[in-house]
């Protein structure tokens, strides 16, 4: 029996980032992935390619769990980008109904497209409802610092800090991605289990972000999670995944890149 995950996300128009990176991870790790659509981004080429931003009706949204999970009994998720405080309180509630085995949430805190008011409830009802759901999340350093509360986070210790202090706010683990902004010449990441910090890295590829990382990242542990791997397995698995599709990055007409979740087939 093939094994499922199922993902919450937004769709982002151009498949680099949001579900499309989700599902086409989902794949590679030979997992049949489902998915709820939250909301719609769509780039806006005439203007830089800013943020155009719709959410889904939340009862749509509430409408498309009930079916997924009424067609199969779905035990690893990952949350991808919510949106709104309604959409929010619908996936809160969709999640507490049953048993999960492991959700891994992606706190995407920004979408340009949104008022920054309305973006500031959206963190906030992301960080009270959803995260203390979380087996993993995976924020980046963005999202670290806004989550930890830190200005900085510029050092090892740092990032081993910033993991320390979101999973006090109710995460199993946390997964803090240094990224292309981490200083020095390794992608490095932590995985705190609320013990122990493990340092993962790699070399860093370029120094340009590359669309979809994030959500190819923690698409990559849901489905490794999904077929049995154990966190830090599944997360070691994820990191490589990913490195893999930046390094055989696609270009486009836009002015990022974005991750091709195909390179890595071959290795596994
Ligand atoms: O990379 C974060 C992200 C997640 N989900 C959607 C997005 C983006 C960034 O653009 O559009 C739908």
């Amino acid at each position: 029996m093939v094994d499922l995950a199922y993902v919450i996300a937004g769709s982002e128009a151009t498949g680099g980032a949001g579900i499309q990176a989700d599902l086409r991870t989902f794949q590679q790790f030979g997992t049949y992935g489902v998915g709820t659509l939250t909301c719609i981004v769509s780039f806006d080429p005439k203007a830089d390619w800013a943020h155009r931003f719709v959410p889904v009706d939340p009862q749509v949204v509430a409408d498309q769990i009930e079916a997924a999970t009424a067609a199969y009994d779905l035990d690893v998720v990952k949350i991808g980008m919510l949106g709104t405080p309604a959409t929010i309180d619908v996936v809160a509630q969709a999640l507490g109904a049953r048993p999960w085995r492991h959700i891994v949430v992606d706190p995407v805190l920004i979408c340009k497209g949104q008022e920054p008011g309305a973006a500031l409830d959206t963190d906030t009802a992301l960080r009270r409802q959803i995260l203390p759901l979380a087996t993993v999340t995976t924020p980046n350093l963005f999202e670290a610092r806004t989550l930890s509360g830190m200005d900085e986070i510029a050092s090892i210790d740092d990032l081993v800090e910033s993991a320390r202090r979101i999973a006090d706010l109710g995460p199993r683990y946390v997964v803090v991605k240094g990224g292309v902004e981490f200083p020095g010449d390794d992608a490095v990441d932590v995985l705190f289990d609320g013990t122990d910090a493990e340092i993962l890295r790699a070399p860093k590829v370029g120094s340009a972000r590359v669309a979809g990382a994030g959500c190819t990242l923690a698409a990559a542990i849901t489905a490794a999670l999904a077929t049995g791997s154990d966190v830090t397995d599944a997360v070691r698995r994820a990191k490589d995944f990913t490195t893999a599709g930046i390094v055989d990055r696609i270009g486009g007409n836009t002015p990022f890149d974005a991750v091709w979740q195909g390179a890595a087939a071959s290795d596994r």
